[in-house]
């Protein structure tokens, strides 16, 4: 089953997702939090983020591979971060932001590569979201997130993902945010699409991803929360799953 029909096809069934950041994590590390992510209920594993500074993305991917059946999916922060080794890739165009590269740009220059690869392509209309100070997706992605209190204006620009043929819309406040998405920003949104809807940024605890997923949520996506506590893996993604 593709990784697609396996979210759409469990809704509206929850999915959690973990995030790893390949900066963040050694070899050790890395082995802990997928060791941690098999023994807990995690339905996909996300790797990438907005800088990275290491070559480490190769690494992390063949090791993650090596240690688990869980599907692997890159949230590349750059064209750097297209890589045969992952399942599939989420095809982020920023919809929130005004920059073309953003919108359009990048996907023509990873077109090729993309073609060619194995990789399951997921077109994603991304949406940054306002979530306290500037964090590090708005800044290198050069755009302005959607106000934190403007539900009409996200739910317009997820509308508007959806009619133009986009297959997901990932809600993010941003790794390691100060504030989640709303509750009410997330209804909102369910609520005027049909398309599954991720989740992420900001959220530290199972209440948060509990709020997140009765709001409308389909997957959850936690990376910083983790890379601080690896117990909160098996918190949170059972809360996502009962929620
Ligand atoms: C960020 O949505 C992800 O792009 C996850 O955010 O690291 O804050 O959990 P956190």
């Amino acid at each position: 089953m593709s990784i697609y029909a396996k979210i759409h096809n469990s809704m509206p069934g929850k999915q959690f997702a973990v995030l790893i950041d390949p900066d963040k994590y050694g070899e050790k590390a890395l082995a802990s939090v997928i060791d941690a992510a098999n023994e807990s209920h995690t339905d996909l594993i996300f790797v990438g983020g907005s800088l990275l500074t290491y070559d480490h993305l190769d690494l992390t991917l063949s090791q993650i591979k090596a240690r688990t059946v869980i599907p692997v999916v890159l949230f590349p922060g750059s064209i750097l971060q297209i890589n045969n080794k992952a399942d599939a890739v989420l095809l982020l165009s920023l919809i929130s932001g005004r920059n073309a590269d953003m919108l359009i740009g990048k996907h023509v220059i990873a077109a090729p590569y993309l073609k060619n690869s194995d990789l399951e392509i997921l077109p994603t209309g991304y949406m940054l979201i306002e979530s306290g100070p500037v964090t590090t997706a708005q800044y290198i992605s050069n755009t302005i997130p959607i106000p934190r209190l403007k539900d009409d204006i996200a739910v317009c620009t997820a509308m508007a993902g959806e009619m133009l043929g986009l297959k997901l819309i990932y809600m993010d406040a941003g790794s390691g945010a100060e504030m989640p998405v709303s509750g009410s920003m997330i209804r909102n949104v369910r609520d005027n699409i049909t398309l599954p809807l991720i989740v992420g940024g900001g959220i530290r605890t199972p209440e948060q991803a509990v709020e997140s997923c009765r709001a409308g949520a389909d997957v959850i996506v936690v990376g910083n929360a983790i890379e601080k506590d690896l117990t909160c893996i098996g918190e949170i993604a059972g809360a996502v799953h009962f929620a």
